[in-house]
C-alpha cells in the first residue's frame, strides 16, 4: 500500500518505541520490554524519582548506554525521504526520547515526551543540557551550579514523566499544523501501542477534522479501530514502500 499524498496534502506522524525497535532498543510494552520488572509509576512519575532516585537513574543510565550502539533504521529514513519531499507540509511528533529520527536526518520533529540525552536541574531554573553521562550505578548526579551554590539539587532526565504535562511549544506546534492542513490533512501512527495521552488521541482529533488516518504496527494496538488503514508489520520494512514517491510507487508495480 502507498500513503497517497496529494498535491498541497499535509502529513502528521505520530511514532513510538515500535520505530526505533529494528534500531536494538527495546520498547516498553512488549513481551521482553523496558517496563517488565518496573511499574510505571517507580521509574517514569515525579512521584517515582522523589522516593528512590537511585532506581530511576539506574533505568535511565541503563537506557542512554543502550543508545551509545543505536543507529538510525530504514523506518527512520524513510520518514527523512518524505519531510525532504513534502518541507513544511510535513510534521514529525515522537513520543522517543532516544534521538533517534534527529540522527537519521528529521528536522521537522517534535519531542513531545523529551529527550534522554539532556538532563535538568531540580532545584535551579537553568535550561535543560545536553547529557550523555551514563551515571554509574547507584550514582545520583547532582546539579553543579546548585552545589556551587552550597545546595544540593539532584539531576533528573530531561523526559516528560507521567502526570507531567507536555511541551507547551510542541503542542502550540501542533496544533498549529493541523489548523493550518484543514481538511488535506494526513496521519500516520507507527510503532506505538496507543495507550499514553495526549499522543493516543492525535487520530481522534484527526478523524474529527474529516482527515485520513493510517497505522503501521507490529500488532494491533488498542486504538487500531480509530485508523481508517492498519498495517501490521516491521515498520523497517512498511514504512519505505507506504511512504515511497509517487513515482518510485508507480516503478515498483
Ligand atoms: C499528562 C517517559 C497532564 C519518557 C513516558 C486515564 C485515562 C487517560 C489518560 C490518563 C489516565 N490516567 C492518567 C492519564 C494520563 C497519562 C496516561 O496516558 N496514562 C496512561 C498509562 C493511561 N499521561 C500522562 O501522564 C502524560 N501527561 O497527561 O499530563 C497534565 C496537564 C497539565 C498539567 C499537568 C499534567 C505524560 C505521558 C508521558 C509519560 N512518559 N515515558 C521515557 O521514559 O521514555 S510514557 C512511555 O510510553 C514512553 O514515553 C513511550 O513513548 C510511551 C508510549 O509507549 P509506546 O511508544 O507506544 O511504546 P510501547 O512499548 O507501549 O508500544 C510499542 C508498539 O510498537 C507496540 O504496539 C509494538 O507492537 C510495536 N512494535 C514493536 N516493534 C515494532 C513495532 N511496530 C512497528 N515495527 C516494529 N519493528
Amino acid at each position: 500500500m502507498n500513503l497517497p499524498l496529494e498535491p498541497g496534502s499535509y502529513l502528521l506522524v505520530l511514532t513510538g518505541a515500535g520505530i526505533s525497535a529494528e534500531s536494538g532498543i527495546p520498547t516498553f510494552r512488549d513481551a521482553d520490554g523496558l517496563w517488565q520488572g518496573h511499574s510505571l509509576e517507580e521509574v517514569a512519575s515525579p512521584e517515582g524519582f522523589a522516593r528512590d532516585p537511585r532506581t530511576v537513574w539506574r533505568f535511565y543510565a541503563e537506557r542512554r548506554a543502550d543508545l551509545a550502539s543505536a543507529a538510525p533504521n530504514a523506518g527512520h529514513r524513510a520518514l527523512v525521504e518524505v519531510e525532504e519531499r513534502l518541507g513544511d507540509r510535513f510534521l514529525l511528533v515522537t513520543q522517543n526520547v532516544d534521538g533517534l529520527h534527529t540522527a537519521a536526518g528529521s528536522r521537522r520533529v517534535v519531542e513531545l515526551h523529551g529527550n534522554l540525552m539532556r538532563s535538568r536541574c531540580t532545584g535551579c531554573d537553568r535550561w535543560p543540557f545536553k547529557d550523555s553521562t551514563v551515571y554509574r550505578p547507584n550514582g545520583l548526579p547532582i546539579c553543579g551550579r546548585c552545589r556551587a551554590k552550597g545546595r544540593n539539587a539532584l539531576l533528573r532526565p530531561d523526559v516528560v514523566w507521567f502526570g507531567e504535562p507536555m511541551p507547551r511549544d510542541g503542542m502550540l506546534r501542533i496544533q498549529a499544523f493541523v489548523d493550518a492542513a484543514g481538511p488535506r490533512l494526513r496521519y500516520l501512527a507507527v510503532g506505538t501501542s496507543g495507550v499514553v495521552y495526549p499522543a493516543a488521541a492525535f487520530v481522534d482529533a484527526v478523524r474529527g477534522r474529516g482527515g485520513q488516518t493510517w497505522l503501521v504496527n507490529a500488532e494491533l494496538p488498542a486504538n487500531a479501530d480509530s485508523f481508517d488503514h492498519v498495517e501490521i508489520g516491521p515498520a523497517g520494512t512498511l514504512l519505505p514502500a507506504l511512504l515511497a514517491s509517487p513515482a518510485a510507487a508507480a516503478a515498483a508495480l
